[in-house]
Parts: structure tokens; sequence; C-alpha cells
């Protein structure tokens, strides 16, 4: 795919969330009980800012055997054409893929590849397209063996590893870091264990990376929630990430700007990329 496609999407999958997510999701922190039509608000009102963003969405049922189901993102790896159907971390989640590969191969008609090595895991969450390369998160729920098929599927990449197992606030690679625009990279840290883990996470890109990115620095995880679709940019809202970064935002963001509430999702460890599968498909595909 020309550089210049990059982050053009026209289509967008989504998987409705089941009445299990309520007490079954899987979640880092034990906290207050997930609030189900709460949940559901958060993801009728993604839902809704996505079909503002010329994509169509795709809307799959919820599977009650898939608490998690929702958080599609960690099914697969969709760049320009190619889906790479993902091997979930969490053996809860593998089942997930089935539904998602029918969909990106049935019915987009994507050009559909297979880990085969038994061993890697790969959730798509860990994954960071740049638009020029490829960063990977190698931590919870991503292995070396993950890493190396997204490297053998997306040959036209660099792809870069970068060790997050130390990492203990974070789930995913993308849970601290984001794309905000072209060239632009968001970057979140919080209190002092996730700064310091994103001060990390920063470094090794930079040290890593193949390319220069302006990097937008925000202070906790749900001002670096983002999602840069078809030159807009979908963030949380001012309440959940503060003055402080929304201001950040405002000042650098010229573009086109959604916002959406994501606080019961993310009790669940979702973000606002988690919830969706952005796909390329060429018009002749
Ligand atoms: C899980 O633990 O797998 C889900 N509760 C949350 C997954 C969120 N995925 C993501 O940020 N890519």
């Amino acid at each position: 795919m020309a550089h210049g496609e990059t982050f053009k999407y026209n289509y967008a999958i989504i998987c409705r969330i089941p009445q299990t997510f309520q007490y079954k999701a899987l979640r880092t922190k034990a906290g207050k009980p997930i609030d189900i039509d709460r949940a559901r608000k958060e993801y009728d009102d993604l839902r809704d800012i996505l079909k503002n963003c010329d994509v169509n969405v795709i809307e799959l049922q919820e599977d009650e055997n898939y608490p998690d189901c929702c958080f599609i993102e960690d099914c697969a790896v969709c760049i320009g054409g190619t889906a790479l159907i993902a091997r979930p971390g969490h053996t809860s989640r593998q089942g997930e893929v089935g539904e998602i590969r029918k969909v990106l191969k049935n019915d987009l008609k994507l050009n559909v590849e297979e880990i085969r090595n038994a061993k890697a895991t790969l959730d798509g969450g860990d994954v960071l397209f740049t638009g020029k390369e490829i960063f990977v998160g190698i931590g919870k729920r991503t292995n070396d063996l993950g890493a190396a098929a997204v490297a053998d599927f997306f040959p036209e990449y660099n792809v870069n590893s970068i060790a997050i197992g130390k990492c203990e606030t974070l789930l995913h690679l993308k849970d601290v870091v984001n794309m905000a625009g072209r060239n632009i990279v968001a970057v979140g840290g919080g209190n002092d264990a996730e700064t310091k883990e994103a001060n990390y996470i920063l470094t090794e890109m930079q040290s890593l990376a193949q390319y220069t990115y302006k990097i937008l620095h925000l202070d906790n995880r749900a001002g670096v929630d983002m999602l840069y679709i078809n030159g807009r940019l979908i963030h949380r809202t001012r309440e959940e990430m503060g003055e402080k970064n929304y201001g950040v935002i405002d000042e650098k963001i010229p573009y086109t700007r959604h916002r959406v509430n994501l606080s019961e999702l993310s009790k669940a460890d979702g973000y606002i990329s988690s919830m969706l599968l952005p796909i390329y498909k060429k018009k002749n595909q």
C-alpha cells in the first residue's frame, strides 16, 4: 500500500457487547462493577461516530461464549488488504477469531493469512502501525513468535519489537502509545510507574524507528486513548482525560475530532482502538 493511502479505511468491523461482559470480561484491576447498559451506550456512541467517519460499519452479533468479544482489535492485524488472523494471548479469547476470519475472508474477501506456529501468541492491541513501519509489543499477550508472524506477513514494512513484559501497568502496547495523525505519535504517562513505562517505550521506539515522528505527550491513559481514521481523530472526553490533556489536543490537532466516553468499557481494559478493526479494501480486491 502506498503511504499516501495510510489511515484511509473504507470498512470498520465492530462487535456488540454480550451480557456476559458484565461479570466475566477479563479485568486487570478488580474495581467497581461494570454497568452493562452504560457500556452498551458507549459502544453505540462509538458506532455512531464511526458512521460519520466515511467507513462502512459492519456490526457483528455478540457471542455470549466470549465475554470480551467486543474488543475485536485483538483478533486480527489488517494492513493494506492483508488480514493476519491473530492468536489471542489469553486462552478464553482464542475462539473469538473464528467469526472474524469468516467476515474477513468470505464477506470482505481480503487476503487472509494464518499463523502456523501453535506456540505463537498475538493480540492486535500490541501492534502499532505508524503508516510507515510497525511496532509490536512483546509482553503479557504477544510473544516473539507472534511478532515474527507480523514480520513474515507484512514484509513491506520494518517490524520493530519492543519488550513490554516488565511494564506492569500495561496489558497492550497501545495502552500507552497511539497515532494521533500522520507522523504524530501520542504517548501517555500517568502515575510514577505509568510515566516510567511510557518513557521507556518512547525511548525504545525512537531508537528502533526508521522514521521520525512528532511526539504528543499526554499525562494519562484516557488522554492517549485515540484513533486516527480517515483524517479525523476520535478521542476520549474532556472529563475523562482532564483539562491539561484536552488543551494539548486542542492546540495540536487541527483536524476534525470526535469525542467518546469509554469509562465503563475501560474498566475491562478497553480502549477506543480495541473496539474495531479498521480495514482498507482495494476496489477490485
Ligand atoms: C482483555 O483482557 O483481553 C480485555 N478485557 C481487554 C482487551 C482490550 N484490548 C485492547 O486494548 N486491544
